[in-house]
């Protein structure tokens, strides 16, 4: 497919070519034009003019309309969305068919159901009351920031995008998208299906580039953006947020993890072990919602590891990292945690398949134990297929070792005590506690991490509060 810019309502290919990678073979699978400063702009300037015309006045049962026939949109080119996402990112197709692909839908959907059933209690509230000098009838809009900045990475590229598209518009803001210049292309189909479900021009926008120095910095610099919502890594959110602090821009942002597992002795065993093995080696670890850390009470602790070990050996299917520069980053890991004293329980090199395979970018999935707690793979993300399993004594303890990390995304607890599961979620320092389950997603629910994992949630009115503005009118009486 061709990889183009969507500006004001029309698709252009000005700008530098670079290359898409397939990461399974690491050959050459395509071109996509890097936005220059002019192109970035001008594609704020059609937002901004989109606020200014029909779009800005859009009722919020229009915008839920136009939610709904985005969503229809991409059904209707569901296998060419998930060959896109497959072709730039290398994951099996199984998973962005059942999960990329249909969360892209069911992003729009939930939108556009909270605004049809609840736009009108939802952003205008009204306050009967008393202020300090009289009578006074207090009322609350909610109004859109304006121009939105949305920049997404490459793991979850159909996913994580529309997760902010959706709630972006449904607030009735314009949105200038940047994906990842690793994976262009079903961000480049979502603007056709937007173009064709109607929406008015500049409403949508997509620029194709690089970050720093390049389209994502022309972006977040950009005077006429009101809003930036970011999904990345930490030290790229600390970048972004020191450009917007440069026009005071608001910003969300959903960064990087290091997960942790916490397995007590009493959990369904095996249920455990099967949960682990997805939460460290889904998407060959690449969400920023893998488990990286794994603490298992010390009765279960040895049995814990050789199940685990076993089922990561036993993988098959699983997809490459992302580029060649990825899989050196997770490799130096592997390296870093030998020469730290680990023990390599499962994998800790490349696989050999004997076909084009061998070409990409796969590292093997990996089981570590043995390093302390103060050790650079303990205590950095690595975003790869890799978990470090460590035993522990107390739920004190369990908690204080889930805790001691600079990030807080994502944790699981596996117990069958409710008492526990009760007591020790609450106590950690996370956005999200999954009980004897991982990624079960309700979209109405807060999303985000707490520390270097990001800052405010999204999800549900989560994302609308923070893609609107509330404006109390206070008329004496
Ligand atoms: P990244 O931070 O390298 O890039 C993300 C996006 O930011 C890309 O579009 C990139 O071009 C752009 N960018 C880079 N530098 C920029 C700059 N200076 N100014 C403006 N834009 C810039 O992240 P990645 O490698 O694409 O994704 C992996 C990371 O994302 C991991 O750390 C992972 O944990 C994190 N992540 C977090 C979540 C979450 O929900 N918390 C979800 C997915 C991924
Ligand atoms: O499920 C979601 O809404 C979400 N934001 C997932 C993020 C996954 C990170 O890679």
């Amino acid at each position: 497919m061709k990889v183009e810019h969507y500006v004001g309502g029309a698709f252009r290919a000005d700008g530098e070519p670079f290359p898409i990678i397939d990461p399974v073979d690491g050959t050459e699978a395509g071109t996509a034009p890097e936005a220059t400063r002019e192109v970035v702009d001008e594609a704020v300037t059609a937002a901004r003019g989109a606020m200014a015309g029909p779009w800005g006045a859009a009722s919020p049962q229009e915008r839920s309309a136009a939610l709904r026939r985005i969503a229809d949109g991409i059904e209707a080119r569901f296998e060419e969305f998930v060959d896109a996402e497959t072709a730039d990112t290398g994951k099996p197709r199984e998973l962005a068919a059942t999960v990329d692909v249909p969360r892209a839908i069911g992003n729009f959907r939930a939108y556009a159901d909270l605004l049809y059933g609840r736009a009108e209690q939802a952003y205008n509230t009204v306050v009967p009351g008393w202020s300090g000098s009289g009578n006074a009838l207090n009322y609350t809009v909610r109004r859109p920031l304006g121009v939105v900045a949305i920049i997404s990475p490459w793991n979850l590229p159909l996913l994580l995008l529309t997760w902010k598209v959706a709630p972006a518009l449904a607030a009735g803001n314009a949105v200038v998208a940047k994906p990842s210049e690793e994976t262009p292309s079903s961000a480049t189909l979502l603007a056709s299906v937007i173009h064709e479900s109607g929406l008015p021009p500049g409403a949508f926008n997509l620029v194709h580039g690089h970050g720093a120095g390049a389209a994502g910095e022309f972006l977040t610099g950009n005077p006429g953006v009101d809003a930036i919502a970011f999904t990345g890594e930490s030290a790229t959110g600390a970048a972004i947020m020191r450009k917007a602090a440069d026009h005071v821009t608001p910003v969300s942002f959903e960064l990087g993890g290091k997960n942790p597992a916490l397995v007590f002795a009493d959990a369904d065993f095996d249920a455990a072990v099967e949960g682990t093995v997805r939460s460290s080696f889904t998407h060959s670890g690449q969400i920023c919602l893998c488990t990286e850390r794994v603490y298992v009470q010390r009765p279960v602790f040895e049995a814990f590891v050789a199940a685990l070990g076993e089922r990561a050996r036993a993988l098959e299917g699983y997809g490459p990292m992302i580029s060649a520069e990825h899989r050196d980053k997770v490799l130096s890991y592997y390296r870093l945690a030998r020469d730290e004293g680990a023990t390599v329980v499962a994998g800790g090199g490349v696989p050999a398949f004997g076909d084009r395979r061998d070409g990409g970018f796969h590292v093997q999935p990996t089981v570590l134990t043995g390093l302390p707690e103060t050790s650079r793979a303990v205590r950095e993300e690595i975003f790869g297929p890799v978990c470090h399993v460590a035993p522990f004594d107390t739920e004190d303890e369990a908690v204080r070792l889930a805790n001691d990390s600079p990030y807080g995304l994502a944790a699981t607890v596996w117990t069958r005590d409710l008492s526990v599961a009760h007591r020790v979620a609450p106590r950690v320092e996370a956005g999200i506690v999954w009980v004897n389950c991982w990624n079960l997603r309700d979209l109405r629910t807060p999303f985000g991490g707490v520390k270097a994992s990001g800052i405010g949630r999204e999800g549900g009115e989560h994302s609308l509060d923070f893609f609107s503005e509330p404006v109390n009118v206070c008329v004496q009486i």
